[in-house]
């Protein structure tokens, strides 16, 4: 066996927010990757624009570094846990992992998800105290609680002979003991070319695994992956071996390796390097690109199953072709179908009904990332509330359960476990810091989580954090009966006017400005009490020859409450659903009209008393 020790391949992981970017900066940065007057700014691998207005990594993504002359190719991950399947997709890519550990939050549940896929994996792991600069840190603890985790997760007893380095990504800075003064990210670096083992070449002819996809208006798919074996140069002969076994014959049109954010057009790329080749327009995520010579196949990645569905159909409001470039079923249908093939842990069936396809993925944002990349690309459609994927095993039905952490204060311990056990949670852990912040750690089944967000943030005035990582699948515990309020439903189609929407305040909150255009159906706010109902939000105040003192009184509303996507989505019941268009994003009841909506009610109270 082979090593190429001018190579080293390491992944990032942790949980969300704890600088994994941000360390990959302060990495390129010392490495002069970018030419002196580059303005690169900050978090410079979250380019997608999304990532960018959300401060998240969602995509997994390759750079490369060189040090001392030894090319460190690096993968960046998202923490967020619905999009662990990014991890999954790379890690098998690396030798060694950097798990990064924030000083003050510590292990959180995704901290302890990430590193059991490394482990499994059986990458070496260098761990990362980060952000050492903040002021409460408590670095000592986040050691001592990272060792447990090592302790909980290793495979090999080699495994938990891990070195620490202590940083500040922010400031660009690493050391090796805590105490010493960090001047850049150089121990860092020594650290991965002295821990991280050199990639292993197996002899034989070319062989890579397609980790990831990407696309270029000239080059074509471009295939992004490791290479175990051989080498490869433009112009080669290879195959390309599918899911079902399937061989295709291509020739490779031109190959690259990474450095900092570009693709280098290289004569040739070996065993060992993380590379990216193009020429092959039919090759998916999980197959592998090998010599005719030798075929075969390496083992498929393995993605963690969908956890929540909705129904993804075509816009059937009374507004719907208005707005978007994208409406018929045909282009719906062709989109979400292409997703597929970068979005691994998403699944796409087609349903009864030909205008409505149920979509599934790793959770709420998971999904939400999808239908405003759509609505930004054009798409209009419109959406379900999102359901929690139930499955059968042994004849006993289960159900997806979450950890749920939350960080929050003493004040709001009370409301949260109340308004949590309508939601069958089970508080499993509960830890003061001695002053009034408090952790809590539930077990909650998916379907407690849905529209649980919106609620979460308004109960503790926005003062707490709440994460949560899958955990497993258990009996299912049985329905969860909505406690929402009902809705505020304009009852005509027209423009919402002032006196209008003062009316539906004096109901509850309200979700649209005067001015805006709504339709019979569509859900204008909240009601303070259970039921719906339905509010002409554009009836004018009766016009009257009799002046009165106070008639000439400005109305003031109160601004209305604005639902992000997710919020709507969070927000909407069973009988609901949310119109998505590249300018709006509407509430509205299934049935549009009152005589519908009441004929309904009424025939299935027939149905339970039958
Ligand atoms: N004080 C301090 N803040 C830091 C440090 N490193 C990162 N941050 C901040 O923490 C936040 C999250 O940093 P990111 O680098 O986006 O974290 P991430 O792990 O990549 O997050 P995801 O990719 O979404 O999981 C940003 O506001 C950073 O500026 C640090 O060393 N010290
Ligand atoms: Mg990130």
């Amino acid at each position: 066996m082979n090593y190429r020790s001018d190579i080293r391949n390491i992944v990032i992981i942790a949980h969300v927010d704890h600088g994994k970017t941000t360390l990959v900066d302060a990495m390129l940065k010392q490495s002069k990757v970018f030419r002196n007057n580059q303005m690169v700014g900050e978090l410079i691998m979250d380019q997608n624009a999304l990532e960018r207005e959300k401060g998240i990594t969602i995509m997994a993504k390759n750079t490369a570094v060189v040090y001392q002359g030894v090319k460190i190719n690096i993968i960046d991950t998202p923490g967020h846990a619905d999009f662990s399947g990014e991890v999954e997709r790379v890690v098998s890519m690396a030798d060694g992992c950097l798990l990064l550990v924030d000083s003050i939050e510590g292990p959180m549940p995704q901290t302890k998800f990430v590193l059991r896929l490394a482990m499994e994996m059986g990458l070496k792991p260098i761990v990362v105290i980060n952000k050492v600069d903040r002021r409460n840190s408590r670095i000592a603890e986040v050691l001592k609680l990272t060792e447990d985790l090592f302790l909980e997760l290793a495979i090999s007893a080699d495994q938990l002979d891990f070195p620490v380095l202590y940083a500040s990504a922010r400031e660009g800075t690493t050391v090796a003991e805590l105490g010493m003064k960090g001047q850049d990210v150089t121990p860092l670096f020594e650290c991965i070319l002295g821990k991280v083992p050199p990639p292993k070449i197996e002899s034989g002819p070319f062989q890579m695994l397609v980790s990831n996809l990407d696309y270029d208006s000239h080059k074509g798919k471009i295939a992004i992956g490791r290479i175990w074996r051989g080498k490869v140069a433009p112009h080669d002969p290879v195959v390309s071996v599918g899911a079902d076994g399937s061989v295709t014959y291509y020739e490779i049109s031109e190959v690259f390796t990474y450095l900092g954010l570009k693709h280098l057009k290289v004569e040739e790329v070996e065993a060992g390097d993380i590379v990216a080749v193009t020429g092959l327009d039919k090759v998916n995520i999980g197959d592998t690109i090998a010599s005719p010579e030798q075929p075969e196949a390496l083992p498929r990645i393995e993605i963690g199953e969908p956890t929540v569905e909705m129904t993804f159909g075509v816009n059937t409001s009374p507004f719907a072709g208005r707005e978007g470039s994208f409406c018929t079923t045909r282009q719906l249908r062709a989109r979400l179908y292409r997703e597929l093939e970068t979005n691994l842990s998403l699944r796409v069936q087609d349903t009864d009904s030909p205008d409505t396809f149920l979509v599934k993925g790793r959770g709420e944002l998971h999904l939400a990332i999808l239908i405003e990349t759509m609505r930004r690309e054009g798409y209009e459609f419109e959406v379900s509330k999102p359901e929690a994927i139930t499955k059968v095993v042994d004849g006993n039905l289960v159900e997806p359960v979450e950890v749920l952490t939350i960080d929050t204060k003493d004040e709001h311990i009370g409301v949260l476990t109340e308004m949590l056990s309508k939601r069958q949670a089970q508080l499993t852990d509960m830890r003061n810091d001695g002053h009034d912040d408090v952790r809590l750690v539930f077990h909650v089944p998916t379907k407690g989580l849905i529209g649980f967000r919106t609620v979460f943030s308004t109960a503790t005035h926005g003062e707490s954090i709440m994460n949560t990582t899958f955990l497993g699948y258990e009996p299912y515990h049985g329905d969860i009966i909505s406690t929402r309020n009902g809705a505020l439903v304009a009852s005509e189609q027209g423009i919402a006017v002032t006196y209008g929407l003062n009316n539906a305040q004096g109901r509850g909150c309200t979700f649209i400005e005067p001015g805006t255009l709504v339709y019979e159906g569509m859900v204008i706010g909240l009601n303070s009490q259970p039921k719906d109902i339905a509010i002409n939000v554009c009836k004018e105040k009766k016009k009257t020859n009799v002046r009165s003192s106070t008639s000439d009184i400005a109305i003031k509303l109160a601004p209305p409450v604005q639902l992000s996507l997710e919020q709507a989505i969070d927000f909407i019941n069973d009988d609901e659903l949310v119109e998505v268009t590249p300018g709006n994003i509407r509430l509205r009841k299934r049935l549009l009209t009152q005589a519908q909506r009441s004929k309904d009610r009424s025939s299935s109270r027939r149905s339970v008393k039958q």
